[in-house]
């Protein structure tokens, strides 16, 4: 709620917003910015929990440095508006994706030149907000910079094509993929992203060994990136709190470098962060997670 004028002064605690942003900073048509929350989750199949992921996000953001010291820079000050949380219908997979995406054309539609991020849930949202973007592009090709432990390569799992084990393979035939951190994927993924050019893997074992991946997966993108940003990608001594804990996972620094370039190259249209499973009593993943996600804003508009 607004509070009155006459009691402004009084010492309220920070709104439920991105990095706890006040109304004149938060508000949709001056951002810069859209907090999108989708805090869905139907197909897990490990630990749960991804659906608590968008609050604990925006929650431990309030606690951000609103200064970044890398860049010298206030990124908050592009205006970030926080929508509310996004309700799927629970009718199935295949329907509430059908309303995502729809409800995600709307939000671009109605703010189309905002650099909107997505907040989940569980990794399958990502599917219908890159198919928007391959159609908004027409002709345009787009890379899908994948920051995960594992490929999502297969055509189905449990089931159901639209698994968070299967989101790549819905759109691998309508996009480039880069895929960064990957250490878990069957032998069928492997054969399947070897055969095709449009897919590179960057396996986590051979960044931690070497020191090419950096300019090699730079160069693999093309002009217009989506980044889908599994949380799982980290090692999970720094994010524990996630579906399918992998180790081996990559550390802050790498991660931040990498993107800083990712920026400087492509235009980056919009950005997802999911599986974020947050542990109660262990606030630090979720800490990194909204920190993650600031730093991107802040390289977005260097
Ligand atoms: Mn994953």
């Amino acid at each position: 709620m607004m509070v009155p004028e006459s009691l402004r002064d009084l010492d309220w605690e920070l709104p439920h917003t991105f990095l706890g942003l006040d109304e004149s900073a938060s508000d949709f048509g001056a951002a810069g910015v859209v907090i999108l929350p989708v805090p869905y989750e139907s197909t897990t199949s490990y630990g749960g929990g991804t659906s608590a992921g968008p609050r604990a996000i925006l929650e431990s953001s309030r606690y951000i440095e609103l200064y970044d010291q890398e860049l010298g820079s206030e990124p908050w000050e592009l205006g970030i508006a926080t929508l509310p949380q996004l309700q799927l219908t629970g009718a199935g997979a295949g329907a509430a994706m059908g309303e995502l995406r729809s409800a995600y054309d709307r939000v671009l539609a109605a703010g189309p030149d905002k650099f909107v991020i997505a907040l989940g849930g569980e990794h399958s949202i990502s599917g219908p907000l890159i198919q928007s973007w391959v159609d908004r592009l027409g002709g345009e090709r787009l890379t899908v910079l994948q920051f995960d432990a594992h490929t999502d390569l297969r055509p189905k799992y449990e089931g159901t094509r639209h698994s968070h084990a299967s989101v790549m393979h819905q759109v691998h035939e309508s996009v480039d993929i880069v895929a960064v951190g990957i250490r878990s994927l069957t032998s069928d993924e492997a054969r399947l992203a070897e055969g095709r050019d449009n897919i590179r893997v960057f396996y986590a074992d051979d960044i931690h060994t070497g020191e090419e991946w950096l300019d090699e997966v730079v160069g693999a993108l093309g002009d217009n990136v989506y980044i889908t940003f599994d949380v799982d990608c980290f090692d999970p001594s720094l994010v524990p709190s996630t579906g399918t804990p992998e180790p081996g996972g990559l550390s802050w620094y790498p991660v931040l470098r990498l993107l800083r370039r990712v920026f400087e190259v492509s235009t980056v249209r919009a950005v997802d962060v999911v599986e974020l499973a947050p542990v109660p009593g262990l606030h630090a993943p979720d800490f990194l997670v909204a920190k993650l996600i600031y730093k991107m804003i802040g390289y977005r508009f260097r």
